[in-house]
């Protein structure tokens, strides 16, 4: 494992137009000890996943403030975009709740019907020391109510002083800034410890100004401010490590130019619990947290004026008050030389009250309290055992079964008024309908995972993986109610495609069958080149998708020219596709040239022939590295093609394809100093956002939205220091 992350960034600061940027990162002094992990591994093992940490995540850190964007080099991986900081992550074509996403062990819902605050959004790139990624096949143990894959990023572990040193302090800080959007960001991370004690305080700010596209065209709402803080106190006793984390985010807030809302507050509170234990039979790792999060919608300033909207304090106030609960405890026994047994339980409770105050003066939003979801709760109780086998000397297997108990329910709603109203029954017959209905859902699930990995010789490896995974429909899936299509569906939609969405009591828990292989060809030492070639295929028996809402409401009709009013249903649909990758040391003039290249297709449709939506084109990505001592820089090309293959339901808009350059370079001075700089988008280049939804304020009833337009060129600076 790698301790030392000094390289994060570099930006700076600047009061005259100058360049910042910085992350901070590095936890790295080298005098101190750091507790190694306290798992059970083997290299041998199949593992569909990539691990990133240390140099590999600290060339991505400065150039974004997005933590989920530093997956941008894992072959398989795109992104749905919104929000600044909010984007939800995709593995070969299935995301957002289709992964699963931890935090330092920690499982958080997006608690906002438009999927504002995912995971990955509580923690800034600058505190990941770590980011697993596992795509298709999953472990058992990492997996349980998602079908897409699973990501788990962790922030650094904790330092202690060594034996004989007594008291030791240590840090780092850094800024960064970056010319498109005025970023400008800074992270502060302080660590005091003894042998047995450390305190590290990890805080960070980012504030960004809307960004301008390749045109000079500033996109409305795509600015946020964020202030995270996070104050972590681990202890030994022996070999035992126990931590506790208190974390709090304040997000005043983040703008959407996919959505109708954008974020106006986030503010969260989480408390996490660790323990890692040494027995003679093996280890124990127990986790518990709580987090509360209050996140508040309304429409921004400047995108209400994009939209043409006249000026008001409020467009339409929504509320969320949402807790994430959990615990784990996973044992891991080594039975003997060739054979390890991991065996864990899990539970995870997440309640849900999604809110809308009336808005006096409205005429359509008055007099009541719109209640979307009424004390919504999905709690998830998971048993599950693992076996890791070393066959041979070539071949290792991984098998594992879990099972996973889901159950829901939530409580009576209404709407903003009743048929009483002088504008008639927009709500009461669907509320009634709702309230009539029984609401406590139960569902069991199984997941099974094998894989093995053949070890042919020192140049090449195979694996090959098979599984069943399930996921239950969320809260939102299943209990939104209203079928009013222009006020309440649209809330519902973390789809960016501003159609209306409404829920179905009866939708079943969607379960996915993947078969994945992979090769991988390489220099018997691994320095030299490598090939690997990883192709997929995932069936999907009731797939959430959508369908046109053919209920009578009468105002169940959109209010933006070619958007429809849907509803979640069950489909089957199939996924499959490749990924690719490559590299090769190219030599050394004046350096050492490394050309690092990956392509990426994927094709996703349901049975009955319609596109899934949201499926990245056929990508590539060509990067030249060089390294000369502590300097590094990296060229890079990203090759997209155009987005043809889109959803007919949802009226999915097409994308032309693009290409863009970015360059990145950084020095490292005295291992205390790290000067990071780079230009994204090199070319200015215009393009519309595959993955990006439509632009809400581009859209009315004349006129159809347009795909939201790309960032154009930032040029970016940062500093890290350590002290
Ligand atoms: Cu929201």
């Amino acid at each position: 494992m790698k301790r030392n992350r000094l390289g994060a960034f570099a930006p700076t600061l600047s009061t005259l137009s100058m360049v910042i940027g910085v992350i901070v990162c590095s936890h790295a002094i080298a005098q101190e000890t750091q507790l190694s992990p306290i798992v059970v591994t083997d290299d041998a093992l199949p593992e569909f996943g990539t691990s990133l940490e240390g140099k590999a995540l600290d060339s991505a850190k400065f150039a974004n403030s997005d933590t989920a964007t530093l997956l941008s080099t894992v072959p398989g991986a795109s992104f749905y975009t919104g929000g600044g900081v909010s984007s939800l992550p995709v593995l070969n074509g299935l995301g957002d709740d289709r992964l699963r996403i931890t935090v330092d062990g920690m499982t958080i819902t997006s608690a906002c019907p438009n999927h504002m605050n995912p995971a990955l959004s509580y923690i800034a790139p600058s505190s990941v020391n770590q980011l697993k990624v596992y795509a298709g096949i999953v472990p058992v143990s990492q997996g349980g109510d998602s079908i897409g894959g699973a990501i788990a990023v962790q922030s650094a572990p904790p330092v202690f002083a060594k034996s004989g040193e007594g008291f030791t302090t240590s840090g780092n800080f850094s800024a960064y800034h970056r010319s498109n959007g005025s970023v400008d960001g800074v992270n502060l991370q302080a660590t005091a410890a003894t042998e047995n004690l450390s305190l590290t305080y990890t805080g960070n700010s980012v504030d960004a100004d809307n960004y301008e596209d390749g045109n000079g065209k500033e996109v409305a709402a795509s600015r946020y401010k964020v202030r995270n803080n996070n104050l972590k106190l681990a202890a030994l006793t022996g070999t035992d490590l126990w931590t506790l984390a208190v974390g709090w985010q304040d997000i005043p807030f983040q703008g959407y130019p996919n959505q109708s809302m954008d974020m106006t507050s986030n503010k969260s509170l989480s408390v996490n619990a660790g323990y890692n234990g040494n027995f003679d039979w093996g280890t124990l790792e127990a986790r518990a947290f709580r987090q509360h999060v209050r996140h508040k919608m309304d429409v921004l300033a400047d995108k209400a004026a994009a939209a043409g909207f006249p000026v008001m304090d409020s467009y339409m106030p929504m509320d969320t008050d949402a807790v994430d609960l959990g615990y784990s405890v996973i044992g891991t026994a080594q039975l003997s030389e060739t054979k390890t047994l991991r065996i864990g339980n899990e539970l995870h409770r997440y309640t849900l009250d999604d809110w809308w105050p009336p808005l006096v003066g409205s005429g359509g939003m008055e007099p009541n309290t719109f209640w979307n979801v009424n004390g919504g709760k999905r709690t998830r109780f998971a048993l599950f055992s693992e076996l890791d086998s070393k066959l041979n000397d070539k071949l290792s297997t991984q098998i594992g079964a879990r099972v996973e108990q889901v159950t829901m329910n939530t409580g009576d709603v209404q709407g903003y008024y009743d048929a009483s109203a002088p504008f008639g029954d927009a709500y009461e017959t669907d509320a009634k309908t709702f309230n009539a209905a029984d609401h406590k859902l139960k569902d069991v699930n199984f997941d099974l995972t094998a894989s093995a990995r053949y070890i042919s010789n020192s140049n090449e490896t195979y694996d090959i993986g098979l599984s069943r995974k399930t996921r239950s429909p969320n809260i939102h899936e299943r209990y939104t109610w209203a079928n009013e299509a222009m006020m309440a569906g649209l809330m519902n939609n973390w789809f960016g495609d501003l159609n209306s969405y409404v829920g179905d009591l009866n939708l079943k828990p969607e379960v996915a069958y993947t078969l994945k292989t992979s090769a991988d060809w390489h220099d018997a030492k691994q320095q030299n080149w490598e090939v690997t070639v990883t192709p997929f295929y995932t069936y999907v028996q009731d797939y959430i998708n959508a369908a046109v809402n053919t209920s009578s409401n009468p105002y169940n009709m959109s209010g933006l020219l070619g958007r429809s009013s849907l509803k979640f249903v069950n489909q089957n649909a199939e996924l499959y596709g490749v990924d690719m990758s490559g590299k090769k040391l190219l030599g050394k003039l004046y350096g050492e040239w490394t050309i690092v290249a990956s392509l990426d297709y994927t094709r996703g449709k349901t049975t009955d022939g319609d596109n899934l939506y949201n499926i990245m084109p056929l990508n590539a990505r060509l990067a030249l590295d060089h390294k000369l001592g502590s300097w590094s820089t990296t060229f890079e090309q990203v090759f997209i093609s155009a987005k043809d293959d889109v959803s007919a339901v949802r009226g999915e808009q097409t994308t032309a394809g693009y290409s863009i350059s970015n360059i990145r370079t950084s020095y490292e001075l005295n291992k205390t100093v790290n000067f990071t700089a780079g230009i994204d988008n090199l070319f200015n280049h215009f393009y519309e956002l595959p993955l990006g939804g439509l632009e809400y304020a581009t859209g009315n009833m004349i006129n159809a939205a347009k795909p939201v337009r790309a960032i154009g060129r930032s040029i970016n600076a940062g500093i890290s220091i350590n002290f």
